[in-house]
């Protein structure tokens, strides 16, 4: 749905610090009627990666980067109207990177995700102190936790945090997913109960179809 030319044209003007130019082509993509994955995945992912490679490759400086990162926040609020538009079924997710995980842009798509399907959602943002997620835990009474994890080694942090959130509610289902996975063996939250490792967007709308039902809900 995005063709290539305005995928690269998008990219270039990403680059520049264009953001008017930017949020021009999410403006049109929006008016085509662009579903909020495809804006998310094919436009802001996919160039985000690219950026993150070109900066490992030393093409890009790290303010590029942040510019970059900083300018495409700002256009995700742009998709507003198509994720708040939404009925409402009364279920409540809080979503949180773990503390010391600066990483949270794939955790917003996850909150939008689910905000899109009628979810009341909590976005706590980057490094979420375990005190401070428990005392959310305690006033959202949240029926999903999903946590964001980008840098594998902050693995011992998520599993810091998904120990004490068990110790309190031992039910409680938490999502769990994000890049650092692709470097973590897949087995490497097994030992945990209720905890699922989703791989994508597309794995995360297929547990919201059946949560309800396997909660007998
Ligand atoms: C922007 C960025 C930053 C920014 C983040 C700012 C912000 N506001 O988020 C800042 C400057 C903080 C940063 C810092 C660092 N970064 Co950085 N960063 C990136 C970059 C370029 C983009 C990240 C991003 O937003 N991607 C887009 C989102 C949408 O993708 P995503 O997070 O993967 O999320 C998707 C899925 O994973 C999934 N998902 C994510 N979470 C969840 C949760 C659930 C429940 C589910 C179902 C799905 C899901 O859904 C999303 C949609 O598909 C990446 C490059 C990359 N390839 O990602 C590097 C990258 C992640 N960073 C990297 C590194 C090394 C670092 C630093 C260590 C650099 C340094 N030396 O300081 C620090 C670490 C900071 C920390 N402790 O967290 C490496 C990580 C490599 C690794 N082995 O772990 C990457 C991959 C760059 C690279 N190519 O090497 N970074």
């Amino acid at each position: 749905m995005i063709s290539e030319p305005l995928y690269k044209e998008y990219l270039s003007l990403l680059l520049e610090g264009n953001k008017s130019g930017c949020a021009r082509i999410v403006e049109r993509l929006m008016a085509e009627k662009i579903d909020l994955e495809t804006l998310y995945l094919s436009l802001f992912k996919r160039s985000l990666y690219e950026i993150g490679e070109m900066w490992v490759a030393n093409k890009v400086s790290v303010a590029t980067e942040h510019l970059c990162t900083a300018i495409t926040e700002g256009l995700m609020t742009q998709a507003y109207p198509l994720i708040f538009n939404q009925a409402h079924t009364g279920k409540r997710a809080v979503i949180a990177c773990v503390a010391n995980e600066y990483h949270q842009i794939g955790g917003k798509m996850v909150a939008d995700v689910l905000e899109l399907h009628g979810w009341d959602t909590y976005f706590l943002g980057s490094s979420v102190p375990v005190d401070g997620l428990m005392a959310m835990i305690q006033e959202k009474k949240p029926h999903l936790l999903c946590l964001s994890l980008s840098i594998s080694s902050n693995i011992d942090s998520l599993e810091r945090a998904i120990m004490r959130v068990r110790e309190k509610w031992p039910e409680l289902p938490i999502f769990v997913g994000g890049k650092a996975f692709e470097f973590l063996a897949p087995t490497v939250l097994d030992l945990h109960k209720n905890v699922k490792l989703l791989g994508s967007l597309q794995d995360l709308k297929f547990q919201l179809m059946t949560f309800g039902e396997a909660r007998g809900k």
